[in-house]
């Protein structure tokens, strides 16, 4: 299949063995100041894992693009139509779903962002739960179903991702029960009681249950699912899975599949990253322009509460204010990408984070050396590897994650068997990367004694460290982790 991207309202006749959707499509329209688009790699843990596993396969991957589609009943949308993508972009072959503007706002913004995902992060933030923003849910995830439904071809696989879309298994199931039906959650499936605050909840459980098999990071999300499954439909789970016995359904008895698939990175391109010649001179670089300190201590993520940023700027900052970091000893370097810019909290906690760093800076900065560096802008992958390779201790301290790539890419970039890794319990990464040094993000001594302990380990136990959680990631890396998710989907569906 050619790797073109069809305008809107061309012939789509072409139909694919294997439909990958996401909310996003791996390129991303962003307006520039002259009103164009310009293109560019959408940011985030979703796209970086399934990009590599899906390079060069026979694939289309169905998606929003980042643009808004014209809103039928706007009349200054009347007659408007959007310029079609341009060729060539991304792993494999790319399609649009139309999303307008208004949608985006009640499902993208509202029901993802201030409904499921807070929910599904421990309720970090409070999430809202509000009818008018889940109407626009539906109405964009029957949308997706749709679109998929004239994508695949008979019989085939379709791989639906995170937590925009769980209703889009059930949706398609019930348009195309020829298809064998993926899903994957990114993000961590929270407890029961957590779960069942939400008023929609056995929607979204009957959602997922359209999938042939239903992937979670950890073996505690695929627990927290199946039990649902119980309660609050009173079905029969197993450890594997359930089968439905539905005989008003069309496809009568079927058996979906539950487990865990921790998700990997492409560990061998990391590595080989680090080692070029260029990364390491522009490692060396940024340890020199921080002023050659005897520690540089780095955090990279996305601008979101869950990922406890200020978790690990607060245990920063008290061990200047205690001495036990001494001024000039350690640069603390925080990268955050812009996230999710249009959200309340987001943008609240930009604000409380940046707070933060500036009163650390004023109390414990020296002229031409500020113990902090903060970088609130997306940058280039290489140069982000630069920062791993030129980091002694990498800080990854969610309150929650699903699995957190950044804690693994770091490790792969660290050729050199050096550098220490801090990693929160309450990360997915934390039951793999068990040689990480291990906290608990809520306390607050125990994150400094382990900052403490990373920055004054022996070099042979950190060598230790790090090559055993090297060595489990070559051995998992992301194409493996694809591989065995959809050698599992097609074992179910030829036992059908
Ligand atoms: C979700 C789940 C799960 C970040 N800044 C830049 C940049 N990044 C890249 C990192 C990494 C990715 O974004 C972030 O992935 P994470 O896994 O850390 O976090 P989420 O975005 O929240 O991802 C998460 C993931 O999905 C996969 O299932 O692990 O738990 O929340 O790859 O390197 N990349 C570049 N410039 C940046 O400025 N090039």
């Amino acid at each position: 299949m050619p790797n073109v991207l069809p305008p809107y309202g061309q012939d789509m006749s072409d139909t694919f063995d294997l439909v990958v959707v996401a909310n996003r499509l791996p390129v991303w329209a962003d307006s520039g100041s002259d009103g164009d688009i310009m293109w560019s790699r959408s940011p985030g843990g979703l796209v970086s894992s399934l990009e590599p596993a899906l390079r060069g396969v026979d694939a289309v991957w169905v998606g929003w693009s980042g643009r808004y589609a014209p809103d039928p009943y706007a009349s200054d949308d009347y007659g408007v139509e959007l310029d079609p993508l341009p060729d060539g972009l991304g792993p494999c072959a790319l399609r649009e779903v139309e999303i307008t503007r208004e949608e985006i706002e009640g499902y993208y913004e509202g029901f993802c962002n201030t409904t499921i995902w807070p929910l599904y992060h421990d309720a970090i933030a409070s999430p809202a739960y509000h009818r008018h923003l889940w109407d626009p849910y539906v109405e964009v995830n029957r949308r997706f179903a749709e679109r998929i439904s004239e994508l695949a071809a008979h019989g085939a696989t379709v791989w639906v991702h995170d937590y925009q879309l769980q209703l889009v298994p059930r949706f398609l199931r019930d348009r195309r029960p020829d298809l064998r039906i993926g899903f994957f959650l990114h993000i961590p499936f929270p407890p029961v009681e957590l779960f069942t605050q939400l008023p929609w909840r056995k929607e979204i459980v009957e959602g997922l249950l359209g999938a042939d098999l239903i992937g979670f990071h950890t073996p505690s999300g695929a627990a927290n699912f199946l039990s649902l499954t119980q309660r609050l439909l009173d079905l029969d789970p197993d450890e594997t899975g359930l089968t439905l016995g539905d005989a008003t359904r069309p496809e009568g008895h079927r058996r979906v599949r539950v487990g865990a698939f921790p998700i990997s990175i492409d560990t061998a391109e990391y590595d080989a990253i680090a080692r070029t010649a260029e990364v390491q001179d522009e490692a060396a670089a940024i340890r020199d322009k921080l002023g050659n300190p005897k520690f540089v201590l780095l955090g990279v993520d996305r601008l979101d509460y869950t990922k406890g940023i200020d978790v690990r700027l607060k245990a920063f900052t008290e061990l200047l204010a205690d001495g036990r970091i001494k001024p000039g000893e350690a640069v603390f370097v925080q990268i955050a990408t812009p996230s999710r810019e249009n959200v309340e909290d987001y943008q609240r906690l930009r604000d409380e984070i940046e707070l933060m760093i500036g009163r650390a800076i004023g109390d414990h900065g020296l002229i031409g050396a500020p113990p902090i560096q903060y970088l609130h802008q997306p940058m280039d992958r290489e140069s982000l590897v630069a920062f791993y390779v030129a980091a002694d201790v990498m800080l990854v301290t969610p309150y929650r994650d699903g699995m957190n790539l950044v804690a693994k890419e770091y490790a792969a970039s660290r050729h050199d068997n050096g550098g220490a890794l801090v990693l929160s319990e309450f990360a997915g990464a934390a039951v793999e990367l068990t040689d990480s040094f291990l906290v608990n993000p809520y306390d607050a001594d125990g994150v400094k004694q382990a900052i403490l302990d990373a920055m004054h380990a022996e070099p042979a136990e950190l060598h230790r460290r790090m090559t055993a959680m090297r060595s489990l990631l070559f051995a998992h890396d992301v194409d493996r982790w694809a591989r065995s998710f959809l050698d599992s989907l097609g074992d179910i569906a030829t036992q059908r």
